[in-house]
């Protein structure tokens, strides 16, 4: 075993156009706030008990999905491959990868939340002492750089878990996977969790939990707002609402306002109707065929593993 190696050589970048973001998306017909706001320190923490909710089927179930497949995940990711995180989310499920991967290069988190990122690192580097650790504080989904590694590795593989591709719609979702090809280049991999189409009965819960962990998840936002950016949002006129958009395949996340209001910000003043609502996020679930049909003009698929019951797949492509 080499010395802990962990270069916490990362700054938080900020981010100067959030407010014009916010405004703009509340001026819109239909409001709406980017779902990145959701994590701040305690929005991170708030996620992580989401995780492990009893309704919340997905983080369980990629696990599982790992622990049965770690083998073959790991001949497809091979050795010495420099392992990117998109979102440093789930300590469990790198711990599963970092302990079944042959021999690796580094690992690289890449994470929008400073503090949760540089915690969940050192943490991990605790108990991977052999592990090169280096983690990014960037916003993955716009350009960045990064820095120059005085290592060497076989090949990059991003592993993008949780099904957080969901998160886009699925235009923007095939371009922002056709540039992680681009950037990564030919025979680099990605290995990239997805939430499979169900029961809408089984979505909604996982979205409503009855220990209102998700119902607090979204109206941090709004607290959010409030404390960083000076807005006057009066929390408890608004109430947290998932429904599952059968059509569009979709879970959307609401803030419905409880009553006629008016919220303002240096000035600017935003109407808001009693029953009025807000669209924080969505997350789009996806059958095999169509998450595969978003892929394929730039990937091709090496493993695709699926619980026993159809919740979840994981996703080994090599970009071609
Ligand atoms: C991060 N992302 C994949 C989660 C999801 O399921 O779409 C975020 C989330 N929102 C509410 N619960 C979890």
């Amino acid at each position: 075993m080499t010395e802990s190696i962990i270069k916490l050589n990362t700054t938080d970048p900020g981010d100067e156009n959030l407010l014009e973001e916010v405004i703009n998306g509340l001026h819109k017909d239909q409001k709406e706030l980017p779902c990145k706001l959701f994590y701040d320190k305690k929005g991170s923490e708030l996620f992580d008990k989401i995780t492990e909710l009893a309704e919340y089927y997905p983080t369980r179930t990629e696990i599982e999905i790992i622990k049965s497949n770690i083998e073959d995940i790991s001949s497809c990711i091979g050795e010495n491959a420099l392992l990117v995180e998109l979102g440093s989310g789930s300590s469990t499920k790198i711990r599963l990868l970092l302990s079944g991967l042959k021999k690796m290069s580094a690992y690289v988190p890449l994470d929008i939340s400073y503090n949760h990122l540089i915690e969940s690192t050192e943490a991990l580097s605790k108990d991977f002492p052999h592990i090169r650790i280096i983690p990014l504080c960037v916003d993955y989904t716009k350009p960045f750089e990064f820095p120059d590694f005085d290592f060497d590795w076989e090949k990059i593989v991003v592993f993008y878990p949780g099904s957080t591709i969901g998160n886009f719609h699925p235009p923007y979702a095939k371009k922002f996977l056709a540039n992680v090809a681009r950037r990564t280049g030919r025979g680099s991999g990605l290995l990239i969790g997805v939430d499979l189409k169900k029961q809408k009965e089984v979505i909604e819960n996982a979205y409503n939990d009855a220990k209102g962990i998700t119902a607090d998840f979204n109206l941090n936002m709004l607290s959010r707002l409030n404390s960083e950016i000076g807005f006057n949002f009066d929390i408890d006129k608004w109430q947290h609402r998932a429904v599952y958009n059968e059509p569009e395949g979709r879970i959307e996340m609401h803030l419905v306002s409880l009553a006629q209001q008016c919220v303002s910000h240096n000035g600017t003043r935003i109407y808001f109707e009693e029953n009025e609502f807000i669209i924080t996020e969505y997350s789009y679930k996806y059958t095999l065929a169509e998450f595969e049909s978003i892929v394929n003009d730039y990937y091709r698929i090496d493993g695709v593993w699926v619980d026993n019951n159809g919740k979840f797949s994981l996703h080994y492509l090599s970009v071609i």
